[in-house]
């Protein structure tokens, strides 16, 4: 399956899961619900999703026992960026197309409906079932991860941090639940260590990849494809793959990451075909 395909198909099972899940939110007031839907259904990539169910599907054909994991990975990920783009925070005006949520409904609701994410999210992870993967997934998104990587970034705008320290922001920050999105794919269908270990190492490069290939869109994107603006790491002096090691080398970067995520994938045969193309397609985006 090609990967467009897939991330179609993929995103399609996630939102009709998460439609449901939200069609059960009894007793939520209405403004919480209609702002939750406004950024969630907003035309995001559901690529983590995507790497949650393809996971499950190269380890146990049926992706099935993930879909719980698809849908809080979406769900955390969606509160991120509510609450990233916040004034306190980047103080972005478009996310996915459309004004960010607390330009459209203010800063309280706008935090809020992440809150409401965040804890909806384990809620539904719990309909999985697995306690290893629940701590997994919370120790991906919380300060060990996700929001520790978050405020490392926001420490390290308008200084110059070495490439070392540049990953560790991204580890956290990009990396940490794209690693945790393949890993509870793999987990929830039951998959041996070895392949989970194989695995673990074709998300970690996978996440590398997707970030410099962020980190260049910024640059070279076109606003209209990505649904926001483009230029904003630079004029916040964010620190970025381009602006450390120049845009040359983030392009190298990029493409050694893509590689060695393939290359985490030589035990598996071609039901691992559609991640391979996956791994290139993260380089190669527009959007
Ligand atoms: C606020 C705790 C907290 C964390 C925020 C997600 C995040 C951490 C910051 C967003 C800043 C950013 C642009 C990071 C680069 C990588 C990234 C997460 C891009 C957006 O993800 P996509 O491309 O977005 O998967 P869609 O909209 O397609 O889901």
């Amino acid at each position: 399956m090609d990967v467009s395909s897939f991330l179609g198909a993929k995103a399609q099972r996630t939102d009709e899961a998460l439609d449901r899940c939200l069609a059960s939110w009894a007793g939520a007031p209405a403004l919480l619900v209609e702002a939750v839907r406004y950024s969630l259904f907003a035309g995001g990539k559901r690529f983590r999703p995507a790497l949650v169910l393809g996971t499950a599907e190269i380890i146990g054909e049926c992706d099935t026992p993930a879909l719980p994991a698809a849908c809080a990975l979406e769900m955390i990920h969606t509160y991120s960026l509510i609450h990233d783009d916040l004034p306190a925070m980047d103080n972005d005006d478009f996310r996915r197309g459309r004004p960010t949520l607390h330009r459209a409904h203010g800063e309280a609701v706008a935090i809020l409906a992440g809150d409401a994410l965040l804890t909806m999210a384990f809620d539904a992870l719990g309909e999985a079932g697995n306690a290893t993967v629940i701590r997994e997934v919370a120790q991906a998104a919380g300060a060990a991860g996700m929001v520790g990587g978050q405020l490392l970034d926001m420490a390290a705008e308008q200084t110059t941090p070495t490439l070392d320290e540049l990953r560790r922001v991204h580890a956290g920050k990009t990396g940490a639940l794209i690693r945790v999105s393949v890993r509870a794919g793999a987990m929830l269908a039951g998959a041996q260590s070895t392949q989970i270990d194989r695995l673990t190492v074709y998300g970690e490069q996978l996440g590398l990849a997707f970030q410099i290939a962020d980190d260049i869109l910024d640059v070279e994107g076109d606003a209209a494809r990505l649904g926001k603006p483009v230029g904003s790491d630079a004029a916040r002096g964010k620190a970025t793959y381009p602006a450390i090691v120049g845009m040359a080398q983030s392009k190298t970067l990029a493409r050694e990451a893509m590689q060695a995520a393939i290359d985490a994938l030589d035990d598996f045969g071609c039901e691992a075909d559609t991640f391979r193309a996956l791994a290139r397609f993260v380089v190669e985006r527009d959007c």
